[in-house]
């Protein structure tokens, strides 16, 4: 039988990558072809995305990739370039950091209020939401709006359109219909027609141009197959469960924890608690709250001058558990910079003691998370009326032993860690599926469990110190 090659691009906000699926009907083996830096660059202007070195990347991965039969491209949510009448860049994407968003939410809700929002779009509440960053920007000039995989996309093809599992981080998708929500963007003012038209998952995408091909060495020709671009959606495809009682938490530069529903949930109690309600493949909904991730070890590691994790690590596996604990849900820790102080900060402010060392620092970190994961994964269940058995952890965090334990100490479940590249095998399967190599989401899903190394963590210990220490962050 023959076995089918998928380059998938998984743009991440630490590291780019492009990866090779080879799938072929009982097999998927993926190999990296690619790995370079997404390194954020702060300009007089603010927090910027180096999308040329990006795109830059995406092209030496795929020659190193080889010819193969498709390409996907998922990255990050929220962001987006903008275009010309000409389809010329106008500037360097904003990254989702950027401090301009602050205090949009505000003008915003003076025209929608927040409830009826959530309402009409499901999302939760988060400063970047690219509704905000739109309200923030000046557009002036700008014909096209892509997203930042539909914007790579475009260069690799020519072709433009707005994949759906992206467009609903927009906070402008009823998720409802799974269409344009054109109530709230004409009340706001913004013009959908800035908007290429929607692509679902699995929808051609366009031929490589004969310049790329020059450029990668590769022999067109080589459609891009739409995936679902927004590379939670591709991750949350790549959970290798079965049945619906399970929890998942995509864990890289964010902690996405949440469940996989059949409809939205849009009720006030679910706002109040900021749930999401993304869309994911097959009609699916990616029910979840965004929590920082690893985010806060990277930028605590940053200001350490870049220490070895895997001596860090087992340091911070020694430190007495749950000394003391942060709300790593908080958008205080959003914005680049000053993280350890930070960090001390918030934990002198709920009177717990302030942790030292870098492994200190470390282990409060790991400790916040998995509470954060806890308290995640207890609420959605409530809020959503849809309880589990297990929590899948998909990402690179799965690389993070003592994270995988502690997240399933904290829920009291048993943790499923793996595949770590889960975006990139969710891009793939989309990509086969499209080619008719696999099937629905629970073939692909079954096809992940037979072929992916897995690692499985069992609770340990009593949950009821994890729900003391939630108890020392109310109401901080
Ligand atoms: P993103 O896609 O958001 O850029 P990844 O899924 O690549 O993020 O995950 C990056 C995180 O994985 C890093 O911040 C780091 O904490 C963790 N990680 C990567 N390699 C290792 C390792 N060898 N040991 C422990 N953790 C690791
Ligand atoms: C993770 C992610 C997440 C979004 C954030 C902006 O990479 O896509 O799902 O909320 O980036």
């Amino acid at each position: 039988a023959s076995v089918k090659s998928y380059a998938a691009v998984d743009l991440g906000a630490s590291s780019g990558r492009v990866m090779v699926g080879r799938v072929g009907p009982d097999s998927l083996e993926l190999s990296e072809a690619h790995r370079f830096v997404n390194r954020p660059v702060r300009v007089p202007e603010g927090l910027r995305w180096d999308i040329l070195s990006l795109y830059g990347g995406v092209l030496d991965g795929l020659r190193a990739a080889g010819q193969v039969d498709s390409v996907g491209i998922d990255s990050w949510a929220v962001d987006y370039g903008l275009l010309d009448a000409d389809g010329a860049l106008l500037g360097n994407p904003v990254h989702y950091r950027d401090p301009r968003t602050e205090g949009v939410a505000q003008k915003v809700w003076a025209t929608v209020p927040a409830p009826e929002l959530y309402a009409a779009t499901g999302l939760q509440y988060a400063p970047f939401n690219t509704l905000y960053q739109l309200v923030a920007d000046r557009l002036t000039g700008a014909q096209r709006l892509l997203l930042i995989p539909d914007l790579l996309t475009y260069w690799l093809t020519g072709e433009q359109g707005t994949e759906l599992t992206n467009a609903s981080t927009t906070q402008l998708i009823d998720p409802r219909t799974r269409g344009w929500s054109y109530d709230i963007a004409s009340r706001l003012g913004i013009d959908l027609g800035l908007f290429a038209p929607l692509r679902q998952p699995g929808d051609p995408a366009g031929l490589l141009r004969p310049e790329v091909l020059e450029e990668t060495g590769l022999t067109g020709p080589v459609p891009v197959t739409a995936v679902g671009s927004h590379d939670t959606a591709s991750a949350v495809a790549a959970v290798p469960a079965s049945g619906e009682r399970f929890a998942y938490i995509c864990t890289g530069t964010w902690s996405l924890a949440g469940l996989e529903l059949d409809a939205p949930v849009l009720t006030e109690e679910s706002r109040a608690a900021n749930f999401t309600n993304e869309l994911g493949l097959d009609g699916t909904v990616r029910y979840l709250r965004n929590i920082m991730g690893l985010w806060l070890l990277q930028e605590c590691v940053r200001a350490w001058g870049d220490p070895d994790l895997g001596e860090l690590l087992p340091e911070a596996a020694k430190v007495p558990a749950l000394r003391s604990v942060v709300d790593a849900s908080d958008p205080v820790f959003l914005p680049p910079g000053r993280m350890p102080e930070r960090i001390a900060e918030a934990c002198r402010a709920s009177g717990q003691p302030v942790p030292v060392s870098p492994a200190e620092v470390t282990r409060c970190i790991l400790d916040s998370l998995a509470l954060a994961h806890r308290k995640a994964v207890e609420e959605a269940q409530r809020l959503a009326d849809h309880p589990v058995d297990v929590v899948h952890v998909v990402g690179g965090g799965t690389r993070n032993a003592l994270l995988c334990q502690l997240t399933a100490d904290a829920c009291g479940l048993p943790v499923v860690a793996g595949p770590t590249e889960a975006a990139a095998l969710g891009n793939v399967l989309v990509q086969a599926r499209a080619h008719g190599l696999v099937g629905d989401l629970p073939g692909g899903r079954e096809l992940l469990t037979r072929t992916q190394p897995l690692a499985r963590y069992e609770p340990q210990g009593d949950t009821a110190r994890w729900r003391e220490a939630q108890s020392r962050l109310a109401g901080v």
